[in-house]
């Protein structure tokens, strides 16, 4: 175990992993409903944002005003297509990568907890097969302020009994690496947020992580 770190809080969509398809088609399904234009770049500008912050992104190309209840019924809408494309998500979706470094990174001593935006967390958990593995578990559920926002990672340290100092936050989403530096953790980053350079780490896939921890 590093001297510096003694927990690894993981992002859930786009780290362990890859829901994006399904929001997609969820999105789009919803979007085309109301006739408002979507593609595949608008759903990049999704990830690591809340539910209804992503509804008012797809919202941008609406020209007409909708009420609170309207935009509550339509993110409900999405995310019941949503829920019934998880349903096809097996322990198959968690990579030999992810399960083996899991595994080694707990071996190595290190606490383990999942920081995700997503309400879906403890389903989505359960069916890739990793429900009850993490030792804490923060997640759209029990936050009132989405990443950038601190709040899913701070509550994950504090769930752990860990000081955030002491927390690697690896994260797929700009805003998501963000939110660590805001809550004084540092971030190892895969995907767009390496990408962009957005980490104190910038990896090309998660078995790097091996290296810095
Ligand atoms: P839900 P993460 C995020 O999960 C997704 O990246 C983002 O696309 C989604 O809008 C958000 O969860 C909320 O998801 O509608 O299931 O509550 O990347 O923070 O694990
Ligand atoms: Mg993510």
């Amino acid at each position: 175990m590093s001297k510096e770190f003694e927990a690894v809080i993981f992002d859930l969509d786009g780290v362990i992993c890859f829901t994006d398809e399904y929001h997609y088609q969820a999105w789009k399904a919803m979007a085309d409903g109301i006739g408002v234009y979507f593609d595949r770049e608008i759903n990049n500008r999704l990830r690591g944002v809340s539910r209804m912050a992503s509804l008012e992104i797809i919202l941008e190309r609406c020209d007409e005003k909708l009420s609170d209840e309207r935009k509550e019924e339509l993110a409900a809408q999405k995310n019941e297509l949503y829920k019934k494309l998880l349903v096809q998500m097996s322990p198959a979706d968690l990579s030999d990568e992810v399960r083996n470094g899991l595994n080694e990174l707990r071996a190595r001593g290190y606490k383990l907890a999942i920081g995700s935006s997503s309400k879906n967390t403890p389903f989505i958990l359960k069916q890739i097969g990793l429900d009850g593995f993490f030792d804490a578990v923060s997640d759209g559920n029990n936050i009132t302020k989405s990443k950038p926002d601190p709040e899913v990672f701070l509550k994950a340290a504090e769930m752990l009994g860990i000081a955030p100092e002491k927390c690697l936050v690896v994260e797929d989403a700009i805003a998501g690496a963000d939110a660590a530096h805001a809550g004084g953790m540092k971030a190892a980053c895969l995907g767009d947020a390496a990408k962009a350079g957005a980490g104190d780490y910038n990896m090309t896939t998660f078995g790097d992580l091996l290296n810095i921890l």
